[in-house]
């Protein structure tokens, strides 16, 4: 993830205030996924630290070990970090860079789904289950089956089935696996191995789960987001296409997927009529944050709509030195998101 871009806020030059606080400010942490769980607000994020790898494109400085889950009693109330939830260590399969998870609960038992490096540098999405929803999480000994890439968000719908959410191009590899096997041609570039500008951007995927869900109930399939004409976003619009941090939510019986355009830092959203999509791009949620990368979740509490996401103004602007966040949003008369400006005047 280079630092070049032209459109992320520095710290130093934001003289904007920010509309939010870090929930904790003890450890470093991002990408938050928010449940409701028996009433209560659970955040599983990464748990950024300065690990001193150096810096380059493919995002070799975020190299975090673990994961905390955060937990709230309501919106407003002070955040609570349960301690260590999983460890790298204790993952088999796994050697590091524990990247954005996500959780979900069935049957009273909780899952945590996460990407990681395997020993072959190649990531894959596994699960850890726990009897409560801050763990221990034991993990399973193998990724999961046919994952590949990072940033999971596992969607549980009104019917009973959960879908898992995946992807993210450049340091997540996704451009890697255009072909269905990962490609490991030269160079290790991030920018090597994607589509053309002028061609369909590269999808975010979808997988149903498996009952037990730990595993893919079938082949996982491409999330098309469309402009207003029915057309594939292309690879070229960046402002607007898929990048990595998959997030689903429902809102008046529509599915709203949600994502991040990576290099010029917006969390954009699309509509559409089935967790498979196609998806209609409708808009932005929420403009740049200070720091490169933005990542977010969506939950309703009592009634009420919340974006948890992350920014880098504790750390002045240390872009892999995070902070979760939340803020209420609201989607309008025709089902629309108000964009969040993350500072103000
Ligand atoms: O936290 C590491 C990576 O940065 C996540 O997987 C991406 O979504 C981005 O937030």
């Amino acid at each position: 993830m280079p630092e070049e871009s032209i459109q992320h806020i520095n710290f130093d030059e934001l003289n904007r205030k920010a509309v939010s606080s870090p929930l904790v400010s003890h450890i470093y942490t991002a990408d938050p996924s928010a449940h409701v769980f028996n009433g209560k607000i659970y955040i599983y994020p990464s748990h950024d630290v300065n690990a001193g790898d150096a810096f380059d494109d493919l995002g070799s400085h975020f190299a975090m070990e673990d994961y905390h889950v955060i937990s709230m009693d309501h919106p407003d109330a002070d955040a609570v970090d349960n301690g260590v939830a999983l460890h790298v260590n204790d993952v088999p399969w796994a050697e590091k860079q524990m990247w954005a998870p996500d959780a979900q609960e069935k049957d009273g038992r909780y899952y945590l789904f996460f990407p990681a490096k395997g020993y072959d540098r190649i990531f894959k999405i596994g699960v850890a289950i726990s009897d409560t929803p801050t763990g221990p999480f034991i993990p399973k000994p193998q990724a999961i089956k046919d994952s590949f890439s990072i940033d999971p968000a596992v969607y549980k719908d009104d019917d009973g089935n959960y879908y898992m959410y995946f992807g993210g191009i450049w340091g997540g590899q996704l451009q890697r696996w255009r072909t269905g096997s990962f490609n490991d041609a030269e160079p290790e570039s991030p920018f090597a191995h994607l589509p053309a500008h002028n061609e369909p951007a590269l999808c975010a995927k979808v997988a149903r789960l498996t009952d037990d869900l730990l595993e893919f109930a079938e082949p996982a399939k491409d999330v098309l987001i469309v402009d207003e004409a029915g057309n594939p976003l292309l690879q070229g619009d960046n402002d607007r296409r898929f990048f990595e941090a998959s997030w689903l939510h429902k809102y008046q019986g529509k599915y709203y997927f949600s994502y991040s355009t990576g290099d010029t830092h917006y969390i954009c959203y699309a509509i559409g009529d089935n967790p498979y999509g196609p998806f209609t791009y409708a808009g932005r949620i929420l403009n740049p944050v200070v720091g490169w990368t933005s990542h977010h979740s969506i939950a309703e509490y009592k009634s009420e709509w919340y974006l948890f996401y992350h920014d880098s103004s504790l750390s002045k602007g240390v872009t892999h030195l995070r902070s979760i966040k939340v803020a209420k949003i609201e989607h309008d008369e025709n089902g629309y998101i108000k964009t969040l400006d993350p500072y103000q005047d």
